[in-house]
């Protein structure tokens, strides 16, 4: 259960803007923030967020950046306030009261949504060093800022599916949380197959490391590039596995099925 810590109209000296003599000269930004928090215990301001921290953190990136757009210094504030404090997610508004627009007017505005989005990534080896392979990427995944890693399955070794003759696999499944939409997670992970020097021959042939986004909070993706949930998983014992592992209660949102249900259904 998230509670909403609120600020509420901070105002605000800053540079921002797409004309020279705002660069200049500096205006007025007001800037409000409702922030999405755990439950805090015991009356103690360290369970939760400090609301007076976050308007000098505001303060301090509308004073000492520079953006031309309000969109990016939104931006900036709800990334940094999701990175820097406890909070799952953030609706940022920024009013800009003093706009140029040569005609009266209240204020121009915009307002973001971002969050901590939950995604399982399921990966796979079954060339080389394999077991080296899957943990330098679990290693990069771990030090990118965008992503936190909440758990890690065991790693698994499974027959190849899919008719391809081949070595065995290691498959497993990590729940992460992410500032990426989906398909700048995607791009991200394929920049770690890459590192990984993969080359892709064979359809579902041999790989030194494969990277699949499982699930994505409860989307549902059908693009060119990105399917989500990943197709065919309900048949994947490599995938279930370590998925139903960690996150039994992960739910299918076309099939309306848990993991741990998917993997029974899978075993029988
Ligand atoms: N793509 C679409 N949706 C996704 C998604 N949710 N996550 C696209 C990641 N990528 C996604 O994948 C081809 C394209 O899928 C990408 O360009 C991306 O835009 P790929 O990884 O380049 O090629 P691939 O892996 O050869 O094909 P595919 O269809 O992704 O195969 P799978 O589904 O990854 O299965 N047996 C065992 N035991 N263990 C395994 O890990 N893996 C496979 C490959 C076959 N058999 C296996 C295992
Ligand atoms: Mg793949």
């Amino acid at each position: 259960m998230l509670d909403k810590v609120i600020i509420n109209k901070l105002e605000c000296f800053g540079k921002h803007g797409v004309f020279k003599e705002e660069n200049v000269l500096g205006q007025k930004f007001v800037v409000s923030a409702e922030m999405l928090v755990s439950r805090s215990s015991n009356d103690d301001l360290a369970t939760s967020v400090n609301y007076s921290e976050v308007s000098l953190f505001i303060d301090n990136i509308v004073r000492n950046k520079v953006f031309k757009l309000i969109e990016t210094l939104a931006e900036n504030i709800a990334e940094g306030i999701l990175k820097n404090f406890n909070v799952h997610e953030v609706t940022v508004k920024v009013e800009k009261p003093w706009a140029p627009v040569g005609l009266p007017l209240d204020s121009a505005s915009v307002e973001i949504h971002r969050k901590w989005s939950k995604s399982y990534i399921s990966f796979g080896s079954n060339m080389g060093e394999k077991s080296e392979y899957i943990s330098n990427a679990i290693e990069s995944i771990k030090a990118n800022e965008n992503i936190r890693v909440n758990k890690v399955s065991d790693i698994i070794v499974t027959k190849p599916y899919g008719g391809v003759e081949q070595d065995d696999f290691l498959n497993g499944c990590m729940e992460i949380e992410t500032l990426y939409f989906p398909e700048q997670l995607l791009h991200f992970l394929q920049s770690l197959e890459q590192e990984a020097k993969r080359v892709r021959k064979v359809h579902w042939g041999p790989r030194t490391l494969d990277l699949d986004i499982v699930l994505y909070e409860d989307e549902i993706i059908n693009t060119e590039e990105l399917t989500v949930p990943h197709i065919d998983m309900e048949n994947r014992y490599f995938v279930l596995k370590p998925l139903s592992d960690i996150a039994p209660y992960a739910m299918h949102p076309i099939f309306h099925k848990s993991a741990i249900q998917m993997y029974k259904e899978l075993e029988k």
